[in-house]
């Protein structure tokens, strides 16, 4: 192990810094506080408790916090290094050590003229020579000026990605759809399930349509499995034509090779490269169909967002620093109070993927139980990460957030400006966002309803014991560069509690033994003979009957 990768890999035990003992501490004295009395006792509660930048509004005082615990916290990152950490990561250094690389997607979004270097290489002009590449791309597409083979103009584009390749684009997609040309149906297919591809397909003509090939390695079984599925799909269309192809795909990868082997010509290849994670490429050329959909000038309004994000997480000190006291706030439920999940409420039909793209964002990172020293972690990491628009999930789960007996900390984002000022809606969106976090953190006592009249013997069923902490994103207006700074403030939020826990947020080996078993399993479901099976007893006979249902031996 060299002096450099040493250095990143020797992170003390976050339980063994002092502050941890301060925490363990503040918890015992908290007892069993209730947000009832931190607000009696402290009238300048919602003030000393929200930070304000960049349009957002991080409201945090509904949270189980006093300020000593927040001293605590502060003084936990700063014992762990966070912010040395977080300028190696900005600086270029291989902080991801069990794969060698750089995490640089903060470069992915730095202006013309900024310097990131990479070994000795300024790494900036690259990245904005694709973009350019990919501006010219778009507009072409955007404007009908891309023919297919048959001549007609590309209206259909149609994204084959997984994973990193398809959850940021996708939810961008949603997110941005207010921005969106209206001329372009936009599509994601990912799951290897044919029914993706049937259902995203059937209504499309193929002479109208194109498909964005999106695989970092380009060897991923669900995304080549699709992307030779769509170009029989295509060839089946022009009876075979083999030159169609040339017109209807494009690939997006890091792999030349395996483009190329595929057939899509390498001047149709968007490139990036391996220090931008597969979960933080949305800002690459992974973010394509973003970038046709709502045009180049509004992707660099995104990428804008989250370079602002970037600077605030760069330069502002810890205690004012958005997404350190949100990475804080959730170590001190994950570590110290036992909470083993985080709803993530976005009040906004766009944000509709908006969870499911923290769910990969935040459990890929963190959901990890070897440190960088390679020991064993002796304490809670990444939470469970879920949620879905409000208020929506008010008439389904919220329920057991209010009277459960599990701890889900959550977030509420939303918008003060309306997208869409259509009557009465906006406002009645944002009382019941209010409404939730006051009745999550109050409740209502027994007293308080046995007053108002309720039958004894119902009155204990209405009891809402309060207590439940919440953070309020409450944000100026959804906007491409909006949404940028939302997405970049969980990034660095992750990247905070990743570095004090002292684990590699940015590899996935996890991910990894699953697909080799697949892989292997493959010819054992198809083959025609009877094939001899070694698995467990539970796997061989799961093969046989799925055999038997099929019609094999
Ligand atoms: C993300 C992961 C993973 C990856 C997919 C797709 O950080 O690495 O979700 O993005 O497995 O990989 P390819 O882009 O290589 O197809």
């Amino acid at each position: 192990m060299n002096a450099a990768v040493r250095r990143i890999v020797d992170r003390k035990r976050p339980d063994r810094l002092p502050a941890w003992k301060t925490l363990a501490g503040r918890r015992k004295a908290m007892g069993g506080t209730t947000l009832r009395e931190l607000f009696g006792k402290d009238r300048d509660r919602a003030t000393r408790f929200s930070v304000e930048a960049l349009g957002i509004h991080f409201d945090h005082s509904k949270h189980l916090i006093d300020a000593a615990t927040m001293k605590a916290l502060f003084s936990l990152a700063r014992q762990a290094k966070v912010e040395k950490h977080r300028d190696a990561m900005f600086g270029g250094e291989r902080i991801n050590v069990t794969e060698n690389r750089a995490v640089l997607h903060t470069a992915l979004r730095a202006p013309k003229g900024a310097v990131v270097e990479v070994d000795g290489v300024n790494v900036v002009p690259e990245v904005h020579k694709v973009l350019g590449r990919m501006g010219t791309f778009a507009n072409k597409v955007r404007r009908g000026a891309w023919k297919g083979h048959s001549g007609r103009p590309i209206r259909n584009v149609v994204n084959i990605g997984i994973g990193g390749s398809d959850l940021g684009p996708a939810m961008a997609y949603d997110a941005l759809r207010k921005f969106a040309s209206d001329d372009l149906t936009v599509r994601f297919v990912s799951n290897v399930d044919a029914n993706d591809f049937f259902e995203k397909t059937r209504d499309l003509d193929p002479r109208e349509t194109m498909f964005i090939v999106s695989s970092k390695t380009f060897t991923t079984l669900e995304t080549m499995t699709n992307a030779h599925t769509a170009r029989r799909w295509i060839l089946k269309a022009f009876k075979g034509d083999i030159k169609a192809a040339a017109k209807h795909f494009v690939a997006v990868s890091t792999n030349a090779v395996e483009v190329e082997k595929f057939g899509i010509d390498t001047a149709n290849m968007f490139g990036f490269w391996d220090w931008v994670g597969g979960r933080y490429s949305m800002d690459s050329a992974i973010g394509l169909s973003t970038m046709i959909a709502i045009g180049p000038k509004r992707f660099r309004e995104l990428l804008d967002g989250f370079h602002d994000m970037d600077e605030h997480f760069r330069t502002t000190p810890l205690e004012r620093n958005i997404p350190v006291i949100q990475g804080l706030i959730g170590l001190w439920y994950a570590d110290f109070w036992g909470g083993g999940t985080v709803a993530i409420l976005p009040y906004d039909q766009y944000l509709d993927r908006f969870s499911a793209y923290l769910q990969q964002l935040e459990m890929e990172s963190n959901g990890k139980h070897v440190r960088l020293g390679g020991d064993h972690v002796k304490w809670d990491t990444c939470p469970v990460i879920w949620g879905q628009p409000g208020t929506n999930g008010q008439h389904a789960f919220y329920q057991m957030i209010h009277q459960g007996t599990r701890l889900v900390p959550a977030d509420f984002l939303v918008f003060a400006e309306p997208l869409n000022r259509i009557g009465d809606h906006h406002d009645k969106l944002i009382a019941n966002v209010f409404a939730q976090t006051e009745a999550l953190a109050f409740g209502k006592t027994l007293e308080e309803i046995l007053a108002e009249g309720v039958d004894p013997a119902v009155a204990p069923h209405k009891v809402m014991e309060g207590n439940r902490p919440t953070s309020t994103f409450l944000c100026e207006k959804l906007s491409p560069r909006m949404l940028g700074r939302l997405i970049a403030m969980y990034e660095h939020k992750v990247f905070v509690q990743g570095s004090i826990w002292g684990i590699n947020s940015f590899d996935q080996w996890g991910v990894e033994l699953g697909k080799k078993l697949a892989q292997a399993m493959i010819p054992e479901l198809s083959a025609k003979s009877r094939p001899r099976l070694k698995h467990d007893g539970s796997t061989n006979a799961l093969i046989r009957k799925y055999r038997k249902i099929r019609g094999r031996k």
